[in-house]
């Protein structure tokens, strides 16, 4: 395709990402992917021909569109583009990337903002929940600057707080897909949970690690990336994800104990590359299987008492805070986290 399509690239949290509005994109799926894979220059680990960073998480797609639902102002549908293999996938939400959502979604005229903040409601189309992102809005227009400070990100940035309801089994249908709190794969013991994001999240220590390795370290070590893979294999078909060979989750976060005043400290695979940070998704099931007795998780994890709690998910570059809120009967409600956001380009992407 030698003409281009509209296109804004922002960050959304510690992701980057090329954000479309669904009718300038072919409406066909396969034309639609074979011009995304060649923006982003996939496959190739460098990503030279094209926008991606040479990194999943710099390699990320959102689709926006006005809603037709009463409950949301705009869906979104999140594409990750695999760097290394000619691969877009639906089949995982991202946090990150949708902090971009609301900032984008005003910014093309689906939602008009109001003096102060602008509350948008988000039809996520990945998992089929809603969150609501605020967006500073001063005088009606979308403001970027602001002193909030999310680790991963250097400088500080407008607040962008995202909520998220009733995420429980996004993707696998239940919260423990198995009904375990542990299940042993490979003779590793594992919580298989989605709280947004279908991760196995078993101790570092199991998986002969640390857990306070750099990301350049565990992503040099072949031994340790196989070990995860043969789990991650098979944790797929018993989280109701099928084969996922070719799909970017599970995710995989092995877990410590927290070791900068935090909940619980994490080195999650995406499922091939250490993230630098944790994404936001994981982030939330990574918390609600520390507040879950018998899991790996709460063997190693701080968590502070009350019903509703903020457990900093410690990653190789500082934490997360995510703010759950649980029901009477201990599960969990409603999460809550802190993003950023930014605009870096406004333009027309090509493919070849
Ligand atoms: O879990 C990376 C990211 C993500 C996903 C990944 C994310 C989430 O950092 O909600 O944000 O796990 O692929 O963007």
């Amino acid at each position: 395709m030698s003409e281009g399509i509209r296109c804004m690239w922002m960050r959304g949290g510690t992701s980057k990402g090329g954000y479309f509005i669904k009718d300038d994109l072919p409406a066909d799926v396969a034309a639609r992917d074979a011009f995304l894979l060649s923006m982003m220059g996939s496959p190739d680990p460098v990503q030279i021909d094209g926008m991606g960073g040479a990194d999943p998480i710099t390699s990320k797609i959102a689709v926006v569109s006005k809603s037709e639902r009463e409950d949301a102002d705009v869906d979104y549908l999140f594409l990750q583009a695999f760097v290394d293999q000619a691969i877009i996938t639906d089949a995982q939400n991202c946090g990150n990337i949708l902090a971009g959502v609301g900032p984008f979604a005003i910014e093309r005229g689906l939602v008009e903002a109001t003096d102060g903040e602008t509350k948008v409601r988000i039809y996520m189309e990945n998992t089929g929940q809603i969150a609501i992102a605020t967006v500073q809005t001063p005088g009606g227009i979308v403001s970027y600057r602001g002193d909030s400070k999310i680790d991963g990100v250097p400088g500080t940035h407008a607040a962008v707080p995202l909520e998220f309801l009733d995420t429980a089994g996004s993707s696998c249908g239940a919260l423990l897909p198995t009904g375990n709190m542990a299940d042993t794969i490979n003779g590793v013991e594992c919580t298989l949970i989605d709280n947004g994001m279908p991760v196995v999240v078993l101790r570092a220590e199991d998986m002969g690690i640390s857990g306070t390795e750099t990301r350049e370290e565990l992503d040099a070590n072949g031994e340790l990336k196989a070990k995860l893979e043969a789990i991650r294999l098979r944790a797929g078909p018993m989280m109701n994800l099928g084969d996922v060979t070719e799909k970017s989750v599970p995710k995989m976060s092995m877990v410590s104990a927290p070791l900068a005043g935090g909940a619980i400290s994490t080195r999650t695979f995406i499922p091939h590359r250490c993230h630098a940070t944790i994404g936001v998704l994981g982030a939330v099931s990574v918390a609600t299987a520390a507040i879950l007795p018998g899991s790996p998780a709460a063997d190693v994890a701080k968590v502070p008492e009350g019903g509703r709690k903020t457990l900093a998910v410690e990653h190789p570059t500082g934490e997360m805070s995510v703010v759950l809120e649980l029901d009477k009967d201990g599960a969990p409600k409603s999460a809550a986290l802190l993003r950023t956001a930014r605009k870096l380009f406004d333009g027309t992407v090509f493919a070849l």
